[in-house]
């Protein structure tokens, strides 16, 4: 099908649900016959980026590496998604800035820490509030709000569906699909 090629930017707190919402997406666009690609922690941290940590040093150059790397894709014609925490303004707008305008979209998954931390799939806030592990996004690593996300998505109260059906109807709305 035809389509305008983007990039989908998810950025939200571990446990707010990029991953979750970034895979339903893209099932949907592929049933409707569009070419897509995910970026996440599986398939870029544990390869191109196994070198990084979570220092702010390390997130920056993470999310440097992706926006660099997801600009590729879309200038082969993909609609990319990625789905990293992204905690900081600056790398955000930098990673915007590679693009044309209308080819990033950047979606802020709003979830209450609390919500988050309830959830906590992998133990790892958990963990971050023993000290067992340092630099936890939203405990003691900062997670900026984004000022003017194009999208907002309530993820602690939507169901997922419901998720995806707000960015298929922003992608229709704005001729990206
Ligand atoms: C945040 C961490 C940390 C620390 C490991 N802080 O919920 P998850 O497990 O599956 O997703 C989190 C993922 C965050 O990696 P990102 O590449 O998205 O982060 S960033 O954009 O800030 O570079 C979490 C796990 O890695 N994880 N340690 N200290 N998340």
């Amino acid at each position: 099908a035809k389509q305008k090629p983007c990039l989908v930017w998810f950025t939200g707190l571990s446990g707010s649900g990029k991953s979750t919402i970034a895979n339903a997406l893209e099932q949907e666009l592929h049933r409707r016959g569009f070419h897509t690609y995910l970026l996440d922690g599986d398939n870029v941290r544990h390869g191109l980026n196994k070198d990084l940590g979570f220092t702010d040093e390390d997130r920056v150059e993470n999310i440097r590496r992706i926006g660099e790397m997801a600009k590729l894709f879309v200038d082969a014609g993909v609609i990319v998604m990625s789905a990293f925490i992204s905690p900081f303004a600056a790398e955000r707008d930098m990673v915007r800035g590679l693009l044309d305008t209308e080819e990033f979209i950047e979606v802020y998954m709003n979830a209450p820490l609390d919500v988050c931390e309830e959830r906590d799939p992998k133990g790892l806030y958990q963990k971050a509030r023993r000290g067992e592990i340092q630099n936890f996004t939203g405990i003691d690593s900062a997670y900026e709000i984004p000022r003017k996300p194009d999208v907002t998505i309530d993820t602690g109260t939507l169901p997922v569906e419901a998720c995806v059906g707000r960015l298929i109807d922003y992608m229709e709305a704005n001729g990206y699909i």
